[in-house]
């Protein structure tokens, strides 16, 4: 709590705070007064029961107080809530585009990151966009969480305060490989951003058939084009790279060529890549026919 990784954690740490403590208060006061009236008036005690009617004082409190509780509750929540729907100008932006199962970040310059890296103080908008269906962008170091709704032009702002890597989920359950899909928000300083804003490579046009393909069947949620490790190892570099893998409980190394590509896809547990869990990617054998596995081993020969 209270931490100072976006500008936001104060306002709803503050809120959560209040509600939190008000809600313990009535536990505790609640529980130990009906513990003490049976005691109290325990049947030993009070054989004869006696009947209240009509005290307007006590209904008045206790329709009053939490009235007034409520409406504290409510204000400090509109008092975290509402700078975040108003966007200061001057803010640098991101386009965060959301599918079935990864997020991509697209920055100006049509450059895009499978990563959010942003610089550390530097207000940031996100332009909330999905290709398919709703999903839900959330940063819970920085108190954020905004659902990403097809034709609909969402958006959500911050400013990073603090240098360091965070993790950004998707919080709305999107299809199979949902879970699958998070990544990094990799806040640096403002020197070391715009030196990685500058060498991050011009996004191509989207015209690869291998490429379409392993969009389409979704490999990209596990396998990044870009090097990074997200669920399964990542496609580049692979063809041609030498691997460690464990066939039928035996460890051996081979070449990744044509058929060990073939096989990788069609009977993923055959040869487990080391340090990768056996069993997280499913066989496609039937959904990928041969060319378009053609395709796609064209595709990831490019990926030097
Ligand atoms: C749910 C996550 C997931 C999805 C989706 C997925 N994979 Fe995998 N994949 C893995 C994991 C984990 C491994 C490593 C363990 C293993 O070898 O089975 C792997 C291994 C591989 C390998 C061997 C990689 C190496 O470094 O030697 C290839 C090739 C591969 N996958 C291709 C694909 C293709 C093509 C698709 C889409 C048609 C795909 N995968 C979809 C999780 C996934
Ligand atoms: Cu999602």
């Amino acid at each position: 709590m209270f931490s100072n990784a976006s500008n936001f954690v104060h306002g709803v740490d503050n809120a959560f705070a209040l509600i939190f403590g008000i809600s313990l208060f009535f536990l505790v006061t609640l529980t130990g007064t009906m513990i003490y009236f049976i005691i109290k008036y325990n049947r030993k005690r009070h054989p004869k029961a006696e009947q209240v009617k009509d005290n307007m004082w006590l209904e008045v409190t206790w329709t009053g107080i939490p009235l007034i509780l409520v409406f504290i509750m409510f204000y400090a929540g509109w008092e975290g809530f509402l700078p975040m729907r108003i966007v200061p100008k001057n803010t640098m932006h991101v386009k965060a585009v959301a599918k079935m199962w990864k997020y991509t970040f697209e920055y100006e310059g049509n450059k895009e990151s499978d990563t959010l890296v942003l610089a550390v103080n530097v207000p940031v908008k996100v332009d909330l966009f999905s290709k398919d269906v709703l999903h839900g962008f959330s940063i819970p170091a920085f108190r954020i969480k905004e659902d990403i709704v097809p034709f609909k032009n969402n958006y959500s702002w911050f400013t990073p305060g603090e240098i360091g890597d965070f993790e950004l989920y998707c919080t709305v359950y999107c299809g199979v490989s949902h879970s699958y899909m998070y990544t990094t928000v990799r806040v640096i300083d403002q020197q070391s951003f715009k030196k990685w804003l500058a060498n991050l490579p011009e996004k191509k046009a989207d015209n690869n058939l291998g490429r379409m393909a392993i969009e389409k069947n979704g490999c990209t949620a596990c396998h990044s084009l870009d090097g990074a490790k997200i669920v399964g190892p990542t496609f580049k570099g692979l063809y041609g790279s030498t691997r460690s893998v464990t066939t039928n409980g035996q460890k051996r190394t081979l070449i990744a060529n044509e058929d060990y590509i073939k096989t990788s896809i069609t009977e993923p547990d055959k040869d487990v890549v080391t340090d990768f869990p056996q069993g997280v990617m499913k066989s496609y054998k039937g959904t990928i026919n041969d060319k378009e596995i053609q395709l796609i081993t064209d595709y990831l020969k490019t990926l030097k």
